[in-house]
């Protein structure tokens, strides 16, 4: 196994603008972040994966750049950036940035000179079109609703802009522009920055013929995806990037690709591929969800979990590593949408944190995860902040194609703002988040589910996460282990084995809020199993019946490990 930091690291990710605002604006901020490193590091996180800190008119919050070398008015200042790296290098932590080089702000001085005029020197730097029949090129539609196509009245043009129309689209066929993007790249490397998850990657390249596209059924505009992703193009300047920035080999290189999973995601991460090191996908944001926005599903434990978890565990070293994660900056909440949010938060939250921290990948916990936060369940339609909605309620709902009440019915199950309330350290006013109004609405429920709280509270789903935390540190298993799924047709259960050196261990969970049974398979010896960690109390009586038929009772979402003293 080819060993690496970054393979061995817990990782938290760090949405800034919602984590710890230290001067009162209501934003968060990085010396705010920087107040919060000893709470992360008792955590035991090694490396922090931080949403965009670049400057930016926070349209897509942080995702609509117009400084690629200055960090943003709200978040402080290149100072406080160099104070954050200088401090998390002193506790041996690392950070990883997130850098937006599909598009740029409309407000980037690369944008605003290239529509100025046709012959601009910075025209190419994005994708211009003169349109057809004083129309837009084709039928497309952007990721937030609408055309994906915006006419510019002073040069006359259409713009191309895959997001909405603040983040117009770069244009990577130009060898300047690839250029500008490497030196910005170097100017972060030469701060001190540990790695980078390149946003959107796999779009950097466009079909240039620009065909309409099929327009599903409900739906205004054609799906562009076909013509906009992964296309072959995005592997040479990903290589490019590689060869010419990273190629000391010491900083992870992580891509956000939208469309791949498990099986093909070697095309970027593959060891012979000199791509990527990792790849974030969306395997994990919508499980659960109905055929309408405002619709769920039950989950099926095979098809939805077992499929994905196990299909990401059984990639072989050759196809590359993988991040593990249950939700992000862009989903809902992980215990929302995978576990129960009311009546088992405690018991569902931490048997997800087990499943997480017992494979193999690196571990990136979610802030707010560690102690469970939920969706923001009481939000009405003004409490949301997102981009994407304004423009969708436009699209669906004064088109009658959906009502008010379903579309925000939707928004409860599908919308990323639920996943960006600000943290929740205390029970004081705006949850000790801020000591004014926050920029969004914290969710009602700190007054019970604060970080303050949970650290008295030996059983509180935080420490469950430091325990594992520190188990999976103790024990390279978890980490450069073998992984082997037991039981998979098991419609409750979700168990595997992690070996390294002789060392094996027994995951088993029921991933549901009731009981269920589990018949350990015979070849599995529980003689002197020692239990590693539990998320309910395993009284002494719990005989092991060494006669081979080995059932356990597992109460609601109760998951175990264990370390296998006598497994052949
Ligand atoms: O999201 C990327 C994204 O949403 C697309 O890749 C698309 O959803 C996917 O390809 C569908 O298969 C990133 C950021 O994570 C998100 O927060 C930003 O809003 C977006 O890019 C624009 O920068
Ligand atoms: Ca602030």
């Amino acid at each position: 196994m080819d060993k690496k930091w970054w393979k061995e690291a817990v990782a938290y990710q760090v949405y800034v603008r919602s984590f710890k605002d230290s001067n009162g604006d209501g934003v968060g901020d990085l010396k705010g972040l920087i107040s919060k490193l000893d709470y992360l590091k008792n955590l035991g996180i090694d490396v922090l994966y931080l949403n965009p800190i670049n400057t930016s008119p926070n349209y897509d919050n942080g995702y609509d750049i117009s400084n690629f070398e200055d960090i943003m008015q709200e978040f402080g200042t290149l100072d406080d950036f160099d104070e954050l790296i200088r401090e998390l290098h002193k506790k041996n932590m690392k950070l990883i940035m997130d850098i937006v080089i599909n598009h740029t702000s409309h407000e980037h001085p690369w944008f605003i000179e290239s529509r100025k005029s046709k012959d601009n020197p910075y025209r190419d730097y994005y994708i211009w079109h003169p349109g057809y029949n004083g129309g837009p090129p084709n039928n497309w539609g952007s990721f937030f609703g609408g055309s994906a196509w915006e006419y510019d009245e002073n040069s006359g043009e259409y713009y191309l802009h895959l997001f909405s129309k603040q983040q117009p689209d770069l244009n990577w066929k130009s060898i300047k522009l690839r250029e500008d993007i490497k030196k910005m790249i170097k100017f972060w490397i030469n701060r001190g920055v540990d790695g980078f998850r390149m946003d959107a990657i796999n779009h950097l390249a466009k079909d240039f013929t620009f065909p309409d596209a099929e327009i599903e059924e409900g739906k205004a505009y054609g799906n562009f995806i076909k013509y906009v992703q992964n296309l072959p193009e995005v592997h040479e300047y990903i290589r490019e990037i590689r060869e010419d920035v990273f190629k000391d080999g010491y900083h992870v290189v992580i891509g956000e690709t939208g469309g791949i999973s498990y099986h093909n995601a070697s095309i970027y991460t593959g060891t012979s591929r000199k791509e990527l090191d990792m790849t974030f996908h969306f395997d994990m944001n919508g499980i659960g969800f109905g055929k309408n926005s405002w619709e769920k599903r039950p989950i099926d434990l095979i098809a939805d979990i077992k499929e994905k978890m196990s299909g990401w565990q059984r990639r072989d070293e050759s196809e590359g590593w993988c991040p593990l994660f249950y939700s992000n900056h862009d989903s809902t909440r992980t215990v929302s949408r995978l576990g129960s949010d009311n009546e088992y938060l405690n018991e569902s939250a931490k048997m997800l944190a087990l499943l997480q921290l017992t494979q193999k990948g690196t571990p990136f916990i979610y802030y707010g995860d560690e102690i469970g936060m939920t969706n923001a369940k009481e939000f009405s339609l003004e409490d949301f902040r997102d981009i994407a909605i304004a423009t969708r309620y436009r699209e669906l709902v004064e088109t009658k194609l959906v009502s008010e009440e379903n579309f925000l019915k939707g928004l409860h199950i599908t919308s990323r703002d639920n996943s960006r309330t600000p943290m929740q350290w205390d029970s004081s006013d705006n949850s000790g988040f801020s000591c004014t109004k926050p920029w969004i609405k914290v969710n009602s429920n700190y007054k019970y589910i604060n970080v303050e709280q949970q650290l008295q509270d030996k059983d509180s789903i935080l420490n469950f996460y430091k325990n594992l935390i520190s188990i999976r540190k103790a024990h390279p298993a978890f980490i450069y282990g073998s992984f082997k799924e037991l039981n998979h047709e098991h419609k409750e259960v979700y168990s595997y084995l992690r070996e390294l050196e002789g060392k094996c261990f027994l995951v088993i969970a029921n991933f549901f809020g009731k009981t269920t049974t589990y018949k350990i398979p015979h070849n599995i010896v529980m003689k002197e199993a020692e239990l590693l960690i539990s998320n309910y109390e395993i009284g002494e009586d719990v005989e092991f019946d060494y006669t081979g038929d080995l059932e356990l009772k597992l109460e609601p979402y109760e998951s175990r490990a264990y370390l296998l003293k006598n497994q052949p």
